[in-house]
């Protein structure tokens, strides 16, 4: 059978094939070495932020007079807004508070070292100046300004990596795109490839055109994505800029893992991943609510992230006037004025060699509230890694002395890393335990470096 298969191959080809594949394949952007390489300065860089903003913010979810709950940026979906009226909103866009730079300055004070940010999110509205769909911010709006242009300039400048959001399937604003039922009947009845080829690959090439260097394409919710569509996207990607990463919510295999919204695995995960969060409650901008989380609460989801060897990505929902309300920048620059002391435990750090101290499965069968084992979580401490070095984040005082987790490998010295204070080390029955200094330094999150023998925990 198999020699019957190849001898209809020519034999030109079958040598082409053998003395090409080999070394070509090693190049294609589809190798695990082209993706490994992509992902590097992902692994480095751990905690981004992500910007959603967009018509929404003017509503800012409440839709005449009435209050529509529910994710902010989801207000024409659960209101069943007319893409007639929603376009309206357009006319009133005019964020003249709108400052690139301060947005991207933002990011660098809160220790973040990329941004990701709608470019057209689920209601159709493009933040570019779009050729393809007047419904975007130059075409249709008294502001005029490309908003992508300003921040991918202000980006480069500042040296900040810039990905871009784009929901690929759900355009509510199309006759064709996914979601929108209300205006245009089922998504069944739709010409969805029209929809592809006519805005959303056309925009996305734009996107990969006219915005020089584009750190990764953060597609969003796969309906009606096949395999086919999804490669359809994957090669216009990797044709425009092979560096630039794919997501994991293309409906194909990206680059790397995205977990659900807020959603953080309960254990250390070999493949990259990144979970998308929010610091509230919503993405885009919402008025009534304020319900931040607080600074301590973000240091710990990074550490815990970055222990189980994910980043972050975490967002906030600008206003309609172009300013990210302040509370939010609050907490994102307290968390920065920590990582500028401590980033050596999370920029590039690696995952926890142990585990145990992320937690354990109910012994007692339970179950949570989608009936999946409860993971009953520990957060006392966290531990991140580099050749020699363990990094021990304590988020609560420890019991002191605090034995270290198993290991073979001798303990050369111990120090806080925010200000290089020694930290005693004792060995009782073989096993190192440090004697932290109480109170703890940083009641928020206090690091100590624990330098070993060898590069890499021996269990
Ligand atoms: O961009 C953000 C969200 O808008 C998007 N992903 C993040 C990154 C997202 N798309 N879908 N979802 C999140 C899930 C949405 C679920 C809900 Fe609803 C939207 C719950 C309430 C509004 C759809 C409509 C399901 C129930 C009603």
């Amino acid at each position: 059978m198999r020699s019957a298969v190849f001898s209809r191959v020519p034999i030109a080809v079958l040598a082409l094939g053998m003395a090409v594949s080999p070394a070509s394949r090693a190049q294609t952007p589809d190798s695990p070495e082209a993706k490994e390489a992509r992902l590097a300065w992902f692994h480095e860089a751990k905690y981004g932020l992500f910007i959603h903003w967009g018509l929404y913010a003017i509503p800012a979810g409440e839709w005449q007079g009435r209050r529509i709950p529910g994710i902010g940026e989801w207000i024409m979906f659960r209101a069943k807004i007319p893409v007639s009226e929603y376009e309206q909103l357009a006319k009133q866009w005019n964020p003249v508070k709108f400052d690139a730079e301060a947005w991207v300055q933002l990011a660098q004070d809160a220790g973040m070292k990329y941004v990701v940010i709608t470019s057209k999110h689920h209601d159709g509205f493009a933040l570019f100046h779009s050729k393809v769909s007047p419904f975007n911010v130059v075409d249709a709006t008294p502001f005029g300004r490309d908003i992508l242009k300003e921040l991918a300039d202000a980006c480069a400048r500042r040296g900040m990596r810039l990905g871009f959001y784009y929901s690929q399937a759900q355009d509510w604003h199309e006759p064709n795109g996914a979601g929108n039922t209300w205006d245009f009947g089922p998504d069944e009845e739709k010409d969805f490839d029209e929809y592809l080829r006519g805005k959303a690959e056309p925009q996305v090439r734009e996107l990969l055109t006219g915005y020089g260097k584009v750190a990764l394409v953060w597609f969003d919710t796969p309906r009606l994505m096949t395999p086919e569509r999804a490669q359809g996207f994957t090669d216009l990607v990797r044709s425009l800029q092979p560096k630039t990463l794919i997501d994991g919510r293309l409906g194909a295999a990206g680059d790397y893992v995205t977990t659900g919204d807020n959603v953080i695995p309960a254990e250390v995960q070999s493949t990259a991943w990144e979970v998308p969060a929010t610091l509230n409650h919503t993405w885009g901008y919402r008025e009534d609510d304020q319900d931040w989380k607080s600074p301590g609460d973000v240091a710990f989801k990074l550490v815990d992230i970055v222990s189980k060897g994910g980043n972050y990505l975490l967002n906030v929902g600008p206003m309609a006037d172009g300013t990210i309300p302040q509370a939010s920048q609050d907490v994102l620059r307290t968390v920065g004025r920590w990582l500028k002391a401590n980033g050596e435990a999370v920029y590039g750090a690696g995952p926890t060699p142990w585990g145990d101290e992320h937690g354990e499965p109910s012994s007692k069968g339970a179950k949570d509230l989608r009936g999946n084992p409860l993971f009953l979580a520990r957060e006392e401490w966290r531990v991140t890694t580099r050749p020699g070095k363990l990094y021990f984040t304590f988020f609560k005082e420890p019991r002191v002395p605090f034995d270290l987790p198993p290991m073979k490998n001798a303990v050369k010295r111990a120090y806080r890393l925010a200000d290089g204070h020694t930290i005693r080390v004792e060995v009782e029955g073989g096993r190192p335990r440090l004697l932290i200094d109480r109170p703890i330094h940083d009641p928020m999150a206090t690091v100590v470096v624990v330098e070993i023998e060898g590069d890499a925990v021996e269990r």
